[in-house]
């Protein structure tokens, strides 16, 4: 049994609906918590819609190419639609801790790149441990934190587990 982050983001078509849907199909994986659900600014280009983003910690038996495989296959469910590079998408899931591990291959990255210096990946996963360390950096003492550019939408059960 490992435990693994996911990042969950979305920006076109009904983004609540999908990252709800996205969330069940992720407790099919194993035991999951859910972080609140936020929205946030676009990183890239600024001339698409804000996202809505949360993060989700999965206990599985899933080995991380495995599991990198089902994020893929949800995605796809979700009819994701990458337009550009940066730009807007219907289902982002990124996998962003497996354990304590650190992955590097041509499919996979982990700790995910960039996740240091997004609120966007960092709020939602305090939400779910507030002592989480990436790469020996205490997450929750990160300066971006102190004026995080996203509001929370939704604190509750808003993926109705
Ligand atoms: N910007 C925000 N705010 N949230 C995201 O999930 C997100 N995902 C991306 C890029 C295009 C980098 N920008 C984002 O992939």
């Amino acid at each position: 049994m490992t435990v693994t982050y996911i990042g969950l983001g979305s920006n076109l078509g009904d983004s609540q609906q999908i990252l709800t849907e996205a969330v069940h199909k992720l407790a099919s994986l194993g035991a999951i918590q859910v972080s609140k659900l936020y929205q946030s600014p676009p990183m890239g280009p600024q001339d698409q819609p804000n996202y809505l983003n949360a993060a989700v910690q999965l206990i599985t038996d899933l080995a991380p190419l495995a599991l990198l495989d089902e994020l893929q296959r949800f995605e796809q469910e979700s009819g994701r639609v990458r337009l550009r590079h940066w730009g807007e998408r219907t289902l982002d899931l990124d996998l962003l801790i497996y354990g304590d591990e650190q992955i590097q291959n041509e499919r996979l990255t982990v700790p995910h790149v960039g996740v240091l210096e997004r609120d966007f990946v960092l709020r939602p996963l305090l939400d779910l441990d507030e002592n989480l360390y990436i790469k020996g950096q205490q997450l929750k003492d990160l300066p971006i934190l102190q004026n995080p550019d996203l509001t929370v939408l939704d604190a509750a059960n808003w993926a109705n587990l």
